[in-house]
């Protein structure tokens, strides 16, 4: 099932290489052979890329959490993922006004009113404990703090 797949995606590119080849032939000199020829490279390595089943040795698989804050909690206080892990996080805002940071990985969302949401992505490069919070004034010793532990 899977190897039919990926042998009809290969037989698909490579008649689109084919047929872009073609093109750029017919066209010798014109100059958009320069703006052709790049894209052509990049679609047969990734093929080469797909045929050799590289995803399984590489987690490629974005982490996904939802944060919902109100005066003065996140309803997630701590997440735990490992290190290498792409982290995508989804900030609600449900009451009050409220931010999303996390120094250490440089993620900050704006600060959003109610009903607002922001995703903010991050890769999990180093391993610890560390602390998220809201940087409105007096909001983090009111208790908007968590914590990520990279593993
Ligand atoms: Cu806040």
């Amino acid at each position: 099932m899977n190897n039919k797949l990926l042998l009809g995606i290969v037989v698909i590119v490579a008649v689109a290489v084919a047929g872009i080849l073609f093109i750029n032939r017919g066209n010798q000199a014109s100059p958009a052979d320069d703006l052709v020829q790049p894209p052509t490279d990049e679609t047969s390595k990734s093929v080469e890329e797909a045929s050799q089943g590289g995803e399984s040795l590489v987690d490629e698989e974005v982490h996904e959490f939802t944060i919902s804050a109100s005066p003065f909690k996140f309803d997630v206080p701590k997440i735990t993922i490992k290190e290498g892990d792409t982290v995508s996080i989804t900030f609600k805002n449900t009451q009050g006004t409220h931010d999303f940071v996390l120094d250490e990985f440089g993620v900050k969302t704006k600060r959003l009113a109610v009903g607002e949401e922001e995703t903010v992505e991050f890769m999990a490069d180093q391993k610890g404990t560390f602390n998220f919070y809201c940087s409105v004034p007096g909001h983090r010793s009111s208790g908007m703090e968590g914590t990520l532990v990279v593993e």
